[in-house]
């Protein structure tokens, strides 16, 4: 069958450059992280445009997953939501996507520019500060759509964007209900920091249909932070515990915990409500050589990307970390979240 993995998230244009640790000091960013922009945030922009070496790459981090999923499944498998302006921007991100064959069904708003993000490179980090703009539009009611509800209704997985969490918390309400009564597979990304801190309520209700959480260390950590959970905010094994035990809407699905942890190994933690009990999994990353890191942008998406494509393919969990890996480790060795062309094969 066609289409078996829907996507949803905040489609943005990355202005990525490279800056050293004056220009994150100057507008108070941190080398490693994603935030939305605030007002004093905004020069940085214009700036980046200005600035020698900066390229223009198709980003918004569930559309970058989408894309990596495509990358991987046979054609015709992935149909990605989001919304843009109408503009040469949107024309660029469509191109990418036509690129890997993903399939786009963006809401489209006429007045509002499409979403960009200042993907700010220093060294193997990266500072991600974002504009949302038209993706901040995003309807639920794009989904009832009839042509868009067939897609929805057709697919057996979907793959939410955390960082949506912002934006329309009652289209992921749909999908991941429609997911739960179907007991279809419904995965989500925490995304950053910011979302588990500043979007707790929205993150706690989509958490019930949540058959796979994915999330890196940092956001594992704001996690516990937030919900004041009586471990250490540095103990990701007993935190994927405390978030694969929350109740689940779909009984019929256990809750699987991903945690990548940069070039530590990948934790995976799965919880059995019958027997109350949690299986847990550490898988070692490959690591690569400095002289191979182009730039991490992007990364945390491809694993995500390669590991639900695994799924929609039947593989295992353990077959799916490693695929999962695989494909973030092509995707730091090329600039932003991209892949190679000709394709490489797992
Ligand atoms: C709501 N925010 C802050 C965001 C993002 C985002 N995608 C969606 N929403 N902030 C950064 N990104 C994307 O993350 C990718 C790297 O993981 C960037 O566009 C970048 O391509």
């Amino acid at each position: 069958m066609s289409y078996p993995l829907v996507a949803l998230g905040n489609p943005l244009l990355d202005l990525q450059v490279d800056v050293d640790t004056e220009y994150l000091k100057k507008y108070d960013l941190k080398e490693n992280d994603a935030i939305l922009a605030e007002p004093k945030h905004l020069p940085i922009f214009e700036e980046v445009l200005k600035k020698d070496g900066r390229v223009l790459l198709a980003g918004g981090a569930a559309q970058n997953t989408a894309r990596a999923a495509q990358y991987i499944l046979p054609p015709k498998s992935v149909v990605y939501f989001g919304s843009v302006g109408k503009d040469v921007y949107a024309d660029k991100l469509i191109e990418a996507n036509n690129k890997y064959g993903l399939r786009t069904e963006y809401q489209v708003q006429e007045d509002i520019e499409t979403g960009k993000c200042a993907a700010l490179i220093n060294g193997a980090h990266r500072s991600l500060v974002t504009d949302l703009a038209a993706a901040n539009h995003f309807k639920a009611s794009h989904l009832d759509k009839p042509e868009n509800w067939k897609l929805v209704e057709n697919a057996t997985h979907f793959y939410i964007g955390g960082f949506h969490l912002t934006v329309s918390p009652e289209a992921i309400e749909k999908l991941g209900k429609h997911a739960a009564e179907n007991n279809k597979v419904f995965a989500l990304n925490f995304s950053a920091p910011f979302i588990a801190q500043f979007f707790k309520d929205p993150l706690d209700s989509a958490l019930k249909y949540v058959d796979f959480v994915i999330a890196n260390e940092s956001e594992a950590e704001a996690y516990a932070e937030s919900h004041d959970l009586k471990v250490d905010s540095k103990d990701v094994l007993s935190i994927a515990k405390e978030v694969a035990k929350l109740p689940k809407a779909n009984t019929k699905r256990p809750r699987t915990v991903v945690f990548t942890q940069g070039t530590e190994p990948t934790i995976v933690v799965k919880y059995d409500p019958v027997s109350e009990d949690f299986e847990v999994n550490a898988y070692k990353v490959k690591e690569l050589t400095s002289s191979q890191i182009v730039d991490t942008n992007g990364a945390g998406d491809a694993f995500a990307g390669g590991f639900i494509a695994s799924l929609v393919e039947g593989k295992t969990v353990a077959q799916a970390v490693d695929v999962g890996q695989w494909a973030a480790a092509l995707s730091i060795q090329q600039v932003g979240p991209s892949f190679p062309f000709p394709k490489e094969t797992y």
